[in-house]
């Protein structure tokens, strides 16, 4: 025996055993020499789009794959790990616009490239699962998703406004925008209205969000998914007044009821009816509510601007404690957003404070981290001696901005809670009063998965001029996208295409016309580690070999894809299981993101100014 590790040697021929034996490939239901069935392990890490060569940071990524499916196997798992290709989307197409070729064949020969740099690494992967999303054999799945969607109401088409992307032509999702400028790339994002086809995503929001919970994640990608969900809870009340014989709210909108002791006035906008009311009798309101009228619309100029206010005489009833809170018109309160009125907490709002300090109107702790001395407890506690019990005006922004560790003070039988508590107990209230009840707002809008782009998804669709827009039936799919077109930069070529966009009307037979957009491919990605089950099932989107697979065990891979990817991947599993194609609700059961690896690399220099 050769006592060196001679890798040419060693590599090659193990690697010759094991395709000989199909070492790496995986059974359902495998057992271990005594009968009994093995454990299962999927572990799986992200598949590369084929856009060259293979990159380093692809090897590192699949090399942590590797080690765990070899631990896994020694440690008795039936263990399947299985590689493929995100095959269609922009880079082939920008890369067949620039070298004239059909993004079909340039991807192809990537793809090739790339598997004949991964098979010397002697990589466990089981190809005989090997999956590449731009062939119709796996995107029929996507189409035939897609009508299902549309029957249930999941998907549908809208005309939007939307955010086009000047170099990439195409719409990009509300994620594919960061700081304004597109994801890929980096051009300043322009607003654009044309028809689209969106997947209710919105309808999942709030099991996506509670099931973040139950998963075995690193918590910043559970977080960063929190808060692009963005649940924001408040609560919609009034305050009781009556005017001209008869009694009404004066409605208001907050993300802040803990704070809803530390009401001292309301401010209302010029526009707002009561005002218009009340200026009627009033000459001096009247004057102010058309200075107002000149003044801006816009929310990022209100920020700025010079907060007005004049007192209308006018007072509502504090609906929890029954206070009389005095009513002004503010120049920073707008009509257009939400209720045209908001409720004042100097104590532990900007903005109220700077009107409520030029106005000498009284300012109320009702919040914070410490222990507060409450008013009846003063002498106790001397001021003197203990300053961080009371009020404290450099403080007080630090108290409005958090919602964390807080405390209820000042605010009777609210005391001592939480945000999210004090919140709960008030809303149920003023829900018990008949005067208000819980708003959920949230951050996450519906996916758009319209594309403006040949190398993708065929949306199932036809346009009829006598029908409308017709979903393709089921036994025409797949809609086949041709494969030889080249795109020259200048929209979809599937558009200037006669034979794809040629075709009958399913519903009354006359000519008609194909839909030319294409899917997001983050819809392939969607679900592709399932298709991995049983990639060969030509009737069926997945089987019962996906049952015992999934939810994948270890899932790997950048963390780029924290938020996009992820978040889709969880609604469509969402979405497949309502329709009775799975059983669990979440894919992932654990993931680990490694990091991505990019151009930078350290260097130093030698004497000779050599590298
Ligand atoms: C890395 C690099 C390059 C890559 N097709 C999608 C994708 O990101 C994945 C889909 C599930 C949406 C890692 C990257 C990812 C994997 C594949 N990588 N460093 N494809 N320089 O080809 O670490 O984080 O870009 O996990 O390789 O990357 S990909
Ligand atoms: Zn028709």
């Amino acid at each position: 025996m050769n006592p060196k590790y001679d890798p040419l040697a060693v590599e090659a021929d193990a690697q010759r055993h094991w395709r000989a034996t199909q070492a790496y490939r995986a059974v359902e239901h495998a057992t271990n020499p005594s009968g009994e069935p093995k454990p299962k392990f999927y572990v799986c890490s992200m598949l590369p789009y084929p856009s060259g060569k293979l990159h380093m940071g692809h090897v590192r990524n699949y090399t942590l794959n590797d080690v765990l499916y070899r631990m896994q196997r020694m440690r008795g798992y039936n263990v399947m790990t299985p590689m493929g290709w995100d095959a269609f989307g922009l880079p082939s197409e920008n890369a067949a616009i620039e070298k004239r070729v059909p993004p079909a064949e340039w991807t192809y020969a990537n793809i090739a490239d790339m598997k004949s740099q991964m098979e010397p690494l002697g990589l466990a992967f089981d190809w005989s699962r090997e999956v590449t999303t731009c062939k119709p054999d796996f995107y029929v799945w996507n189409q035939w998703m897609f009508l299902k969607m549309l029957e249930a109401g999941i998907a549908y088409r809208k005309t939007q406004i939307v955010n086009w992307d000047p170099v990439d032509q195409t719409v990009l999702a509300n994620e594919q925008v960061i700081d304004g400028r597109g994801w890929r790339s980096e051009a300043i994002v322009e607003k654009r209205e044309i028809p689209g086809y969106y997947l209710a995503i919105t309808k999942y929001a709030d099991e996506l969000l509670a099931d973040l919970e139950q998963l075995d994640w690193p918590p910043h990608v559970r977080a960063m998914q929190e808060a692009w969900i963005g649940k924001s809870v408040g609560v919609n009340f009034g305050f009781p007044y009556s005017i001209d014989g008869e009694q009404k709210l004066l409605r208001v909108f907050t993300t802040r009821a803990d704070t809803i002791m530390g009401v001292t006035f309301v401010a209302i906008a010029a526009e707002h009816p009561l005002a218009l009311r009340l200026a009627r009798d009033e000459p001096t309101l009247a004057a102010f509510v058309e200075e107002c009228k000149r003044g801006t619309t816009s929310e990022i100029d209100v920020a700025t601007m010079e907060k007005k206010g004049v007192p209308t005489g006018f007072f509502v009833t504090h609906p929890l404690s029954g206070e009389k809170v005095p009513v002004w018109i503010g120049n920073y309160v707008l009509m257009g957003y939400g209720e045209g009125a908001v409720m004042g907490v100097p104590g532990h709002d900007e903005r109220d404070f700077e009107f409520a300090k030029k106005y000498g109107l009284p300012i109320r702790q009702v919040i914070s981290d410490t222990l507060v001395c409450t008013q009846e407890r003063r002498a106790e506690f001397p001021r003197s001696e203990y300053p961080d019990m009371y009020f404290d005006e450099a403080k007080w922004k630090s108290w409005y901005e958090r919602k964390e560790n807080i405390t209820v003070v000042n605010s009777g039988k609210y005391d001592g809670r939480g945000h999210v508590a004090a919140v709960d107990a008030i809303a149920t209230d003023l829900k018990t009063l008949g005067v208000g009840d819980k708003q959920v707002q949230w951050r996450l809008r519906d996916w758009g998965i319209s594309r403006q782009r040949y190398w993708g998804t065929p949306i199932p669709i036809i346009h009829c001029a006598e029908c409308g827009v017709v979903p393709v039936p089921e036994k025409d799919l797949p809609v086949v996208l041709p494969e030889h077109l080249v795109p020259d930069g200048t929209g979809n070529p599937l558009a200037k295409d006669e034979p794809f966009l040629k075709c009958t009307c399913p519903r009354c037979g006359k000519p008609a016309r194909r839909e030319t957009d294409t899917m997001d491919t983050f819809v392939d990605s969607s679900w592709y580690y399932m298709r991995y089950c049983s990639p060969d099932n030509t009737h069926a989107m997945v089987d019962e070999r996906n049952d015992y697979w999934m939810p994948m065990d270890q899932y790997i891979g950048g963390i780029e894809h924290a938020v996009l990817h992820l978040l889709y991947a969880r609604f469509w599993t969402k979405v497949m299981r309502d329709m009775g194609l799975v059983k669990f609700g979440e894919p992932f059961k654990r993931l680990f993101t490694q990091g991505m690896l990019t151009a930078e690399c350290y260097y130093r220099e030698d004497d000779a100014g050599g590298r």
